[in-house]
């Protein structure tokens, strides 16, 4: 049995046990909220290089999703069950809710993200540690460790930051274990290397290559195989489709707020009309998920290369709640910077654009349509 896999199956039997001893707090590591393979893999490793340190200490690795919804992550599931690691042995949003009841004060490491997302916020009583690589809200100013730096995955700074805190001996022996999921991340986040490199990340994969694991160490082979894995979507409904790859985000102007869920999915709509039998089907699915989770709208991010004219390409299409129709236009009419282009519109339910800005993914589009609707 891997030791990680080990460590996991100790947490269901700690967890009771501090019950029973009336503790008041717990300390958990949270991924988030979009739950990609980089916020798993750092907040599995980070509570495992915990355990290390200190195996009296517990932290439990949350992952910021329902548990229901990992299914989705192909990829995820790829990899973990490379490590004999399933579903059972993890702790998902829900988890998190019932640890909040039974222990009241929950202090959380924050991974692969900086500032608490809606669907935590109010299960977590403080942040104490924090190591991301998105923009520095400037929160929790007093949380150590508080490291935030520019890399192409966060798993680096996981890697990075244990090599400093354990000796050397007892750090590659907890590395070895948590390696295939670092690595794996360290992959997918820079596109096998070669996007998105900063000096975090050539500092992890140094680590990494003196490993000595079968399989996880050959790069370009797991990164095929996991690149497969997560654009694997056959099966899934419009609804799964959107939650595989989610996040809610407020716009807020002088005036008002707005909530938005975004999705990224890695096919055009033209294929997504096909895979969903026709385009009536895929936008009324798409409208009743804006209805259901009371959304002023569903944004729709597609990318994916093109093989007939030879690049990638990225496509927004907005699906607003009727009365916010106009304002939602209006926001992707003034966010210059994306060069949106109309390709079809519904009025007033729908609008594809493309997007000519092809450096930016969500991560950028998101902040920056925030910015411009505050502007407005
Ligand atoms: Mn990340």
């Amino acid at each position: 049995m891997s030791k990680v896999l080990a460590f996991l199956q100790q947490l269901r039997v700690e967890i009771p046990k501090l019950i029973r001893e009336s503790a008041t707090s717990l300390y958990v590591v949270c991924g988030n909220e979009s739950a990609d393979f980089d916020s798993i893999a750092c907040a599995i490793s980070y509570a495992y290089f915990e355990h290390v340190k200190d195996p009296k200490r517990v932290f439990v690795p949350i992952i910021n999703i329902p548990r229901e919804d990992l299914t989705m992550r192909r990829d995820v599931t790829y990899a973990l069950s490379k490590m004999d690691i399933n579903e059972d042995v993890l702790f998902f949003r829900e988890d998190l809710i019932q640890l909040k009841q039974d222990f009241g004060s929950i202090y959380a490491v924050i991974v692969d993200h900086n500032e608490l997302p809606k669907p935590s916020k109010n299960f977590i009583t403080d942040v104490v540690g924090i190591l991301d690589h998105h923009a520095d809200k400037k929160l929790y100013m007093n949380a150590n460790p508080r490291v935030l730096t520019v890399t192409g995955s966060c798993s680096s700074l996981v890697t990075n930051y244990w090599s400093e805190q354990l000796d050397k001996t007892t750090y590659n022996e907890a590395l070895k274990e948590c390696a295939p999921l670092l690595i794996s991340a360290g992959l997918l986040d820079t596109a096998n290397l070669k996007y998105k490199v900063e000096n975090p990340d050539v500092e992890a994969f140094k680590h990494y290559s003196s490993l000595d694991i079968p399989y996880f160490v050959q790069f370009d082979t797991v990164f095929k195989d996991l690149r497969a894995a997560k654009d694997n979507i056959d099966g899934l409904t419009v609804k799964q489709l959107i939650r595989k790859d989610y996040k809610e985000y407020d716009f807020k102007n002088k005036k008002n707020k707005l909530n938005i869920g975004v999705a990224s999915i890695v096919e055009p709509v033209e294929s997504l009309y096909k895979r969903f039998e026709s385009k009536e089907n895929f936008l009324e699915d798409c409208y009743s998920y804006q209805k259901e989770f009371e959304l002023d709208c569903l944004i729709v991010l597609t990318s994916w290369n093109d093989k007939d004219v030879g690049r990638f390409r990225r496509e927004l299409a907005i699906f607003p709640s009727a009365d916010k129709f106009d304002d939602i236009k209006d926001v992707c009419t003034k966010s210059v910077n994306l060069k949106l282009e109309v390709l079809d519109e519904e009025k007033p339910k729908y609008v594809l654009y493309e997007q000519f800005d092809l450096s930016s993914s969500r991560k950028k589009v998101m902040p920056y349509m925030q910015d411009v609707y505050a502007s407005i």
